[in-house]
């Protein structure tokens, strides 16, 4: 018999070789002797599947027996791209299966090309949930996360003479060997029906008599922490007819009928909504809301009750995370189990309600804040209507006591928006029920105090706060790129940077020495070959198209992202029109001092997002034009990354020279994929925005482009309208385009008029100037290698504050009250 914390798999080669043999012949039913890439990849998947189900289980006995207080993080999205690499990392058994698999004859790097991603989210917000589930594992945090296993991931993007096109995602064709479908762990979740009042032991209760229930099944998809034994889970709720569904319809002999609505509870959780700023209160998006958020309450109310019997516990043994205001169906959910079904009475539930919330809000946008039309809410969840409107009820007269009869601010601060269509404000249920409203950024915590929640910061000053986003240092440096965390370890001494970030610091002392630039430059090169290699692939797959060939000795600026008016990749294209311009009217002597550059784009538009759909084809028809100007040659390229996801950034981001982040100040929260860019020594020109203005902190003014107006200069520049000066250079290429220079004329008028003449929301004209001048002072530093390099290095040796860690270790200290509760090993 096994002790408690033996291992039971080993990981020696002839071991791990029979974990992977075993697997092809048992579980992918192929014979040992002949199987290929694809094959060899699944059996590989499941023996580190089997390792980690093993972490897993120690990981649960051990948090069982301590019962430390848990995080539940509730997110509607997680982006976790592929999980081979990171998790042989974590587990720290990459290079003995790498061994392993080359006695067998398969390489690990082009086995674990054949994983497909998991694409269960948008953007920025998802992609931040998935390298904050990473850093909890790694900081032995006692953590769940709680999401929606979507049979359909985000769209994927194909291009088609350069025309965005949308395919649907179905990620679960192959199988996935990363998740353990849970077939027991199932809960009913009700939706429509009526409420009535029920008296028991002389008590009045309100009973909800659904309409229509579905099961919630858990499939659970374990994390598992680098340089510890702890694996964590991220449990995904996927819907399924319940059998108590319709049985009338059964018994009534409508037997087609009752089928047909069986296949029409498993759509609550079938697609991914493919927009990431505006809510649309679509019945089937409220649907999936308190689907994963019902499922997940009974899942921890479960949990609490196998080991307490008092909810008044209950708030020493749970946190409760709302990543945005997508979730905040929990607080009036827990209100009425409690109310409903524990019976603990209002004031008791409320406060524990109250102790338990904290609310992390990801925008800067009054449209991105969820409001449910109150009839809509009324009809699905009739019993939580009437919870809210009694917590709006309490928090109202209570209001009027602190700042009186001023109708105007109660009626912004009310959950409930009057109008003609009245509405549920999620955002202030939210704020009111949570203990901690947290940002993403300081400048994100500053507009939400001066702007978005005005209102409820000066009635609670005391419960805005702000943790700067940040990225896990295992995805986006050791897995994405091995050479530069080689190098860092090689330099440092010490592999310990990889759990302790702030170690990063140590590069500074290095930043002039020779013999490190040499190594540096030559991992950014191998980093460069690659992307090139990927480019020309990607370009020369299409039919009639040739494949683009990229000079290593340009400068790869890259701008990568969801496309967006605010994020501005319409500067970006007219700037490279303006540089084309440039080069076209210059003398053959002057063209010889032309830094060359290749520019990368790459990013998805949402479906119905009809200027941010115009900004991608504009891309492919100037690329078009300068790629096959023979004149232009090396000087200039043009690349557009299709169906950019996580697996692609792994790839581009340790190739780039430079990359921008240019949205209108004022505009993005915080921005993550700069942190991945910065800790790879990839410079950036960017815009003081979001986290930028953190970074500039970190790594100084002298090692970053910036330009723009600032946030305070914003509103004076709109305030201007067609007063508004912008320069020559503006107008001439926004001209070439109004004039058909690239095609499509007609079809561009629309964005040209969004830029001219007053209505330029996002500034592109205001800023146009000092873009100019920061890519040439970008020019400037490429072409003098020594100052580059060093700028490079300083960069990745400032990123440590960038790092999920420390984001995470914050939120633990200062919001959830959490303590790391380790695994020994
Ligand atoms: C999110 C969602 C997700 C669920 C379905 C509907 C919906 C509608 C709107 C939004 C708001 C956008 C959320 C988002 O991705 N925000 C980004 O969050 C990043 C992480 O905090 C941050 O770095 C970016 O600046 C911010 O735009």
């Amino acid at each position: 018999m096994f002790g408690l914390m033996d291992v039971f798999l080993k990981n020696d080669p002839i071991s791990l070789q029979k974990d992977i043999l075993d697997h092809v012949e048992f579980t992918v039913a192929k014979s040992r002797f002949s199987f290929d890439d694809f094959e060899a990849y699944q059996a590989l998947a499941h023996s580190v599947r089997d390792r980690l189900i093993e972490r897993w289980h120690d990981t649960q006995i051990h948090f069982s027996k301590k019962d430390p207080k848990r995080l539940y993080f509730l997110s509607l999205e997680f982006l976790m791209g592929r999980s081979l690499s990171n998790s042989v990392i974590n587990l720290g058994v990459r290079d003995q299966f790498a061994d392993a698999l080359s006695q067998l004859g398969f390489e690990f790097e082009v086995l674990a090309e054949q994983e497909g991603d998991a694409c269960l989210g948008n953007g920025g917000l998802a992609r931040l949930s998935a390298c904050q589930m990473e850093s909890l594992a790694t900081l032995d945090y006692p953590a769940i996360g709680y999401g929606l296993r979507y049979q359909y991931g985000l769209f994927r993007q194909v291009i088609l003479d350069g025309f965005q096109h949308e395919q649907p995602d179905y990620w679960l064709n192959f199988g996935n060997p990363w998740e353990i479908a849970r077939i027991h762990i199932t809960y009913t979740v009700k939706f429509y029906g009526t409420v009535t009042d029920e008296v028991l032991n002389k008590e009045k209760y309100k009973v909800w008599v659904p309409g229509e229930m579905v099961e919630a099944v858990a499939y659970d998809n374990p994390i598992p922490g680098y340089g510890t034994r702890n694996t964590i889970v991220l449990r995904l709720w996927a819907a399924k007819p319940s059998d108590q569904h319709n049985m009338e319809a059964y018994n009534t002999g409508d037997y087609v009928d009752a089928v047909v609505n069986r296949q029409r509870a498993e759509s609550i959780s079938s697609i991914l909504y493919p927009d990431d700023r505006s809510y649309q209160g679509k019945e089937l998006q409220l649907k999936q809301q308190y689907f994963f958020v019902s499922a997940s309450v009974q899942d921890i109310i479960r949990r609490f009750k196998d080991a307490h019997k008092n909810f008044d516990e209950f708030p020493e043994k749970v946190a409760l995370q709302l990543n945005d205001t997508h979730p905040s169906l929990t607080i009036a959910e827990l209100m009425r189990v409690l109310l409903d079904e524990e019976h603990l009475g209002w004031n008791r539930a409320w406060d524990i309600v109250c102790k338990i919330f904290s609310f992390t809000t990801h925008t800067v946008s009054p449209d991105s804040l969820v409001k449910i039309p109150v009839d809509l809410l009324g009809s699905l969840l009739p019993r939580h209507l009437q919870i809210i409107y009694d917590i709006n009820f309490n928090f109202v007269e209570n209001l009027k006591k602190m700042i009186g009869l001023d109708y105007d601010r109660l009626a912004r601060m009310s959950i409930v928006e009057e109008g003609a269509v009245k509405n549920i404000r999620m955002a202030n249920l939210a704020i009111i029920c949570s203990h901690t409203v947290n940002g993403v950024s300081r400048l994100h915590s500053e507009l939400l105090k001066t702007k978005l929640f005005k209102d409820f910061y000066e009635l609670w000053p005391h419960k805005f706060h702000y943790k700067t986003n940040g990225v896990t240092q295992r995805r986006w440096i050791v897995v994405s790129n091995p050479s530069l965390c080689a190098l860092i370890s090689k330099w440092l001494g010490t592999e310990a940077w990889i759990r302790d970030i702030d170690l990063l610091i140590g590069l500074r002392d290095y930043a002039t020495n020779s013999e490190l630039h040499q190594e540096w430059k030559m991992v950014k090169k191998v980093n460069k070959i690659r992307l090139a290699e990927y480019i020309e692939a990607m370009s020369g797959l299409k039919v009639v198209e040739k494949a683009i060939i990229v000079s290593l000795d340009a400068m790869f600026d890259v701008h990568t992202k969801r496309v967006h008016e605010y994020k501005r990749q319409l500067l970006n294209i007219l700037g490279i029109i303006h540089r084309y311009d440039c080069i076209k009217n210059m003398n053959k002597n002057d063209r010889r001092k032309v830094v060359p550059r290749v520019c990368i784009i790459g990013g998805k538009a949402a479906p119905g997002y009809e200027m941010a759909k115009k900004i991608i084809k504009l891309f492919h028809v100037v690329a078009e034009k300068i790629n096959n100007d023979n004149d232009i040659g090396d000087l200039l390229k043009l690349v557009f990354i299709p169906d950019y996801n996580v697996s692609v950034a792994e790839l581009v981001i340790p190739g780039a020279d430079l990359s921008q982040h240019l949205s209108t100040a004022g505009h993005e929260a915080s921005g993550t994929s700069s942190m991945k860019f910065l800790m790879n020594g990839c410079l950036l020109l960017a815009t003081e925005d979001g986290s930028t203005i953190e970074m500039i902190e970190e790594i100084g003014r002298d090692n970053i482009f910036l330009f723009g107006a600032a946030v305070h200069e914003v509103p004076a520049l709109r305030e201007k309208g067609p007063a508004l000066k912008v320069p020559l250079e503006f107008l001439r290429v926004v001209r070439m385009i109004r004039e058909g220079h690239f095609g499509f004329k007609d079809y561009f008028k629309s964005l040209c008029d969004k830029i001219e003449g007053g209505n330029d929301y996002f500034l592109l004209g205001a800023d146009f100037a000092s873009y100019i001048e920061a890519q040439a002072a970008a020019d400037k530093a490429f072409v003098d290698e020594e100052r580059w390099t060093k700028m490079s290095i300083l960069c990745a040796a400032g990123s440590g504050k960038f790092s999920s860690d420390r984001t995470i270790q914050e939120y633990a200290e200062k919001t959830w009250g959490i303590q790391p509760c380790r695994c020994a090993f």
